[in-house]
């Protein structure tokens, strides 16, 4: 049996991640190695990912790895979040930084091609949720903006390829793009050709859990590298996460809590019907064939983006204190609605949530520091609220008896959400792991070295449910 090392690589809006996964005893133990903090920066010409420090610093984590184990290195895997992409030239470097599915330029993109596409065809092909940040307006943005056709990756496939993989479109990340067709799961001739845009220039889409070919270039002199395979997991982060819950039966939902909360449930189906449309569900792909039936609602994105406001104010709480004080508050008694597309804005978080509560006639909040306490109590209870509007519409369309929700990601160690949550839906909370992401990458990476089943099979999904079980 090969007992070398794993290592996942974890690209988050906040922070990016590597982490070794080593036998000890014959159990399988995981441990982050690396942790760089990371967030969009305000370029002249629009909201930007800074590459450049991505991928140095989880060079700097793989370096750190490989003086780990002794053993060595048998696979490498990246997931991150989804949409966002790097424009290559000829040789395949990048020819700009990616920006950031949060620039404004997408909402324009989205009115100016919705004149000429039909949203509603939009959805019937792709089952996929209609937000301006899908790659498909982020791609019709470039075009709007005069820049010529390219080659794109994903983030996580472009790291891949940094290395040495072969340049590829992993399928549950591909989805995200609204590019893809629900039934043959290929990209969409129609949707390329009415949006003017090339479909020669999308990589060639392939399953979670495919090998991409072995780690080139400096890091491969290392001698833990000496034979390290490039796997693509389920490269869209939230996928990951779900394939890293160790849950059998079928009452269960998720909520995959990170900058965004991504509330659904795993089906065998997409789920495409009137309501999945009118209340903008989206169906993504998962591993082994799986749909993620979900819907995006705000996240820890709203108090992240409040602590930033109160930094830039002197105020800098430990994240337990400004919960401590949240509990202490009354509930509130107007509700944000969080899905209000100027909440997914960055910057001046306080004011904007002003500026909806005033809207509405409800009273507003300081925007400084003292209010902390209330605001933070407000979000939190707004948010478990919408948990538990959108977990009845998933009961409704899946038909599912919903018993338990799983929350995973970094926004399951927020203990007052969780009770929130608990409280607002009536619902069992199972809190899993905060680092799902990276147990599913692992045990995809797993299912794709030991495993018999084919990439795309249920058999697959059963091989990595075995192994997140092994490692939750
Ligand atoms: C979460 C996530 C989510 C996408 C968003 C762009 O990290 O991948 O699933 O909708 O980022």
């Amino acid at each position: 049996k090969d007992t070398r090392a794993l290592v996942a690589v974890d690209l988050g809006a906040e922070s990016c991640r590597v982490s070794l996964l080593r036998w000890v005893d014959g159990v399988p133990q995981h441990t982050l190695v690396h942790r760089i903090a990371n967030g969009p920066v305000q370029r002249e010409d629009g909201l930007h990912w800074p590459l450049e420090q991505i991928v140095q610093g989880m060079e700097e984590g793989l370096r750190k790895a490989a003086e780990l184990v002794p053993e060595g290195i048998r696979s490498i895997a990246v997931d991150g979040w989804a949409v966002d992409y790097v424009r290559l030239d000829r040789k395949g470097e990048p020819l700009a930084e990616p920006f950031c599915y949060r620039d404004p330029r997408n909402e324009a993109a989205e009115r100016a091609l919705h004149a000429k596409l039909s949203p509603l065809r939009m959805r019937e092909i792709t089952g996929i949720q209609q937000m301006p940040l899908n790659t498909l307006y982020q791609l019709y943005a470039d075009k709007l903006a005069g820049l010529p056709p390219q080659r794109w990756l994903n983030l996580p496939e472009y790291l891949l390829a940094r290395w040495g993989a072969e340049p590829v479109a992993e399928f549950t990340n591909a989805t995200h793009t609204q590019l893809v067709e629900t039934h043959s799961h290929q990209w969409s001739r129609e949707i390329f050709r009415d949006a003017g845009l090339s479909i020669e220039c999308a990589p060639r889409i392939v399953p979670p859990g495919t090998l991409l070919g072995k780690l080139h270039g400096p890091l491969a002199s290392l001698s833990a590298y000496a034979d390290t395979e490039l796997i693509a997991p389920a490269c869209h982060d939230t996928a990951s996460a779900i394939a890293g819950i160790a849950a059998g039966g079928d009452d269960w939902a998720y909520i995959s809590s990170g900058t965004w909360s991504l509330v659904g449930a795993l089906t065998l189906e997409a789920v495409n019907g009137p309501t999945a449309r009118a209340e903008n569900f989206t169906n993504l792909g998962g591993v082994g064939g799986t749909n993620c039936f979900h819907k995006n609602v705000n996240g820890m994105w709203l108090l992240k983006q409040c602590q930033d406001a109160w930094a830039q104010q002197g105020y800098t709480p430990h994240i337990a204190e400004l919960l401590a004080a949240a509990e202490r508050e009354p509930a509130p008694a107007v509700l944000l609605d969080v899905d209000d597309p100027d909440l997914m804005r960055m910057g001046e978080m306080p004011r904007r949530i002003n500026r909806q509560l005033a809207a509405r006639g409800a009273a507003t909040l300081p925007e400084t520091p003292e209010s902390a306490a209330p605001l933070t109590s407000l979000i939190l209870h707004s948010l478990a609220a919408r948990y538990a509007q959108v977990l009845r519409v998933v009961a409704e369309e899946t038909g599912k008896d919903l018993r338990r929700v799983f929350i995973v990601g970094g926004g399951c160690q927020n203990q007052l959400l969780n009770r929130l949550t608990a409280q607002a839906t009536g619902m069992q909370v199972c809190c899993g792991s905060p680092e799902s992401s990276t147990l599913g990458n692992f045990a995809v990476q797993f299912a794709t070295l030991e495993g018999e089943a084919s990439a795309s099979s249920l058999a697959f999904r059963d091989e990595v449910y075995h192994w997140a079980s092994r490692l939750a």
